[in-house]
């Protein structure tokens, strides 16, 4: 059973256990002593199950549990012995006919074990990793005062009842005094453990971690402003020249429906840039009418720092009337995209993207095809208003393909939730993953291809004499069709798709030497991906938090040139989330613990999917200030978003429209 699916069980097991204590006090109430007894039993047997999950939970991983072994788990232990101490023996002398069962004692102390047993679980829904002293010092406090205003209400209901003779004795007097002293001096315990929690959550956090690696700077200051591409092409090269517009537009999708869209030039996908390795691409982005602005951020790319994009870190927003120009050298051969990086969790998704593909200079493939005689289709996957659409600029679904023709499909998912791919109808290879060749890709069909947000696939194969589908999301009325010839039938083989098996990548293709030692990393960080409270961009939230907290407040991760750097990405919660790190590609070790046997897998964009924890490593040799974020563009803009850091980098662009004062990412 995968991780993610022992945490659902987990959490099941969780809100059962919470049901049965608090059924367990009402019944006592009740002096429904029979039925009490059962429910105390079935209450104390499903907080056991409930250790055994967290246990096996515990196996995959400290993250995936450390608040609840740690503060839940002993908290409802604590408070349950009590009440089975309390209330078990009264139930069971009931149950032979001696007494009535629910003192108010007994009442309270199960109640009391149902508060324990909720705050755990809201703990684990606000808070999750890390735990700290202040969350666990106010959780107590309010289980602790939970009990004193039951005891404060129930006590007396039940010495109506039960002991109404006893309590008009002096003893009884006296017993009540002594709990009215105790009520109060553990309020006011209570009261001050709470605020010395509440205190302890005002502290300051760290703005930066180093992984373990150094944290003094002694590097002199170079400014991301100065941190800009090259000004010439290589020799051979030329210059790609491109003005892009932001404005926005009517646009017409491929099922003729209009829709209200911002646009790169007046279209969607904007401009197709195209290059060749060696030449300079040179793109002027004007901004017509896009309030709060825009960026070009180039995904995937290695671009200079200051070319980036990444509004308040690399420059500020494009605003409207204004214009930025962006330089670099097209030396990494591939498929990519360009997006806007201001508020691009609307941007991104109204059609502020377009594709960026460099070819090899010689027009010769690693795979021996010359790029002449290819079907080379660029083809972004993107949602508008529901519907899937397949395309390219021309947004033709259908194209032509004479049999025996090298056929390229470049797939670029351009959403914020991944896609699954079947391409049907022919063998193919996956020639490049995120642009990045894969070494010795072996032929593969009948497979299903799951496409992270952001992430690009190139497919290879040679056109059959029968159509070939591209199927999305085991939608087979959509997607993309290739035709041998004019008339050739529609249809593919593009049955039952849905129940093809994953081609795992980890698995896919065949080792090669990586450039760099990746058994020793210089810095090593994790992040731990999870829902909760954190404040973002200033404001309380329902984040999408790493390690606990939300964007602006996590920690720079700092490092320095040259550094191997590794990352462990953890996902404990219930959604998948594309991590993205600018200005690197990085190598896959390992996804829970299994390492990567296939080709060197390196890519810019992993999807870590409920529960999964991965391993990924990269060597610090593009200096600047780089966002690192989930690429779920909304999860991103709710706080899963953060900064590497090198050693000695300074930004001049924290100011107005900036990332903090636009939610600019
Ligand atoms: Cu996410």
């Amino acid at each position: 059973m995968t991780t993610g699916l022992w945490i659902i069980l987990d959490h099941v097991v969780a809100l059962l256990s919470i049901a049965l204590w608090f059924a367990a006090g009402v019944t006592l109430v009740l002096r429904r002593t029979r039925l009490a007894l059962a429910v105390l039993v079935a209450a104390v047997l499903v907080t056991l199950v409930r250790v055994v999950t967290v246990a096996i939970l515990a196996g995959r991983g400290w993250w995936f549990v450390q608040e609840k072994v740690l503060l839940g788990l002993p908290m409802l232990a604590a408070a349950g012995s009590v009440a089975v101490l309390l209330a078990g023996p009264q139930l069971l002398a009931a149950r032979r006919g001696r007494g009535v069962g629910g003192s108010a004692r007994g009442v309270v102390s199960v109640l009391t074990a149902a508060y324990a047993a909720l705050a755990g679980l809201v703990v684990t829904f606000l808070v999750g990793y890390p735990l700290t002293l202040s969350t666990a010092l106010i959780t107590i406090s309010l289980v602790c005062a939970g009990a004193l205003l039951t005891a404060r209400v129930v006590a007396p209901l039940a010495e109506n009842t039960a002991d109404a003779g006893v309590v008009q004795a002096p003893e009884g007097r006296r017993a009540i005094s002594r709990r009215r002293f105790l009520g109060w001096t553990g309020g006011a315990v209570v009261v001050t453990a709470a605020g010395a929690g509440t205190g302890l959550s005002f502290l300051p956090a760290e703005s930066v971690t180093t992984g373990g690696g150094s944290g003094r700077s002694s590097r002199a200051a170079v400014s991301i402003a100065d941190l800009r591409g090259s000004g010439s092409p290589a020799p051979g090269g030329m210059v790609r020249r491109h003005v892009l517009t932001a404005r926005k537009a009517t646009v017409r999708l491929p099922s003729g429906r209009e829709i209200d869209a911002w646009t790169y030039n007046g279209e969607v996908p904007g401009p197709a840039i195209t290059a060749a390795e060696g030449d300079l691409i040179e793109v002027r982005l004007r901004n017509a009418d896009v309030e709060g602005g825009v960026t070009l951020h180039w995904h995937g790319y290695d671009v200079p720092c200051g070319e980036d994009g990444a509004p308040g870190v690399t420059q500020m927003a494009v605003g409207p009337g204004e214009d930025f120009v962006y330089r670099f050298r097209a030396d990494q051969v591939g498929t990519y995209w360009y997006h806007t990086h201001y508020a691009s969790h609307v941007g991104v998704q109204k059609g502020l993207y377009g594709t960026l593909v460099v070819k090899p200079r010689d027009g010769q493939r690693a795979d021996g095809h010359s790029a002449a005689e290819q079907v080379d289709l660029t083809l972004p996957v993107h949602t508008f208003d529901g519907t899937v659409v397949v395309a390219g600029r021309d947004g033709q679904t259908q194209h032509p393909a004479p049999p025996g023709a090298p056929v390229r499909l470049r797939l670029i998912n351009t959403d914020s939730d991944p896609h699954r791919i079947v391409l049907a109808g022919t063998p193919f290879r996956m020639v490049a993953v995120d642009g990045r060749d894969i070494n010795q890709p072996g032929e593969v069909s009948d497979v299903g291809l799951h496409l992270p947000a952001g992430g690009r696939f190139d497919l290879v194969f040679l056109m059959p004499d029968a159509p070939v589908a591209l199927v999305v999301d085991d939608d087979r009325d959509g997607g993309l069709r290739l035709r041998p010839h004019a008339d050739a039938p529609d249809e593919g083989r593009i049955e039952g798709t849905s129940s093809l098996p994953e081609l795992d990548l980890l698995r896919y293709g065949v080792p090669a030497a990586v450039p760099f030692g990746t058994r020793k990393a210089d810095r090593h960080f994790t992040m731990v991906l999870d829902r909760g409270v954190a404040m973002v961009d200033g404001r309380p939230a329902y984040a999408h938090t790493v390690n606990g907290r939300g964007h602006p407040s996590i920690p720079d991760q700092l490092v320095t040139e040259g550094d191997i750097v590794r990352f462990s990405v953890v996902n404990r919660s219930l959604e998948t989330h594309p991590w993205h790190l600018h200005g690197h590609s990085v190598l896959i070790l390992s996804r829970d613990g299994t390492p990567s046997t296939g080709s060197p897998l390196w890519v810019d964009t992993f999807d870590v999917r409920p529960g999964e924890t991965w391993e990924v490593v990269f060597r610090a040799t593009n200096p600047g200030i780089w966002m690192n974020h989930c690429h779920n563009l909304p999860h991103a803009h709710q706080g899963m978003m953060l900064r590497l850091r090198y050693d000695g980098v300074t930004t001049p662009f924290g100011g107005s429209r900036g990332e903090s004062a636009g939610h600019g990412h």
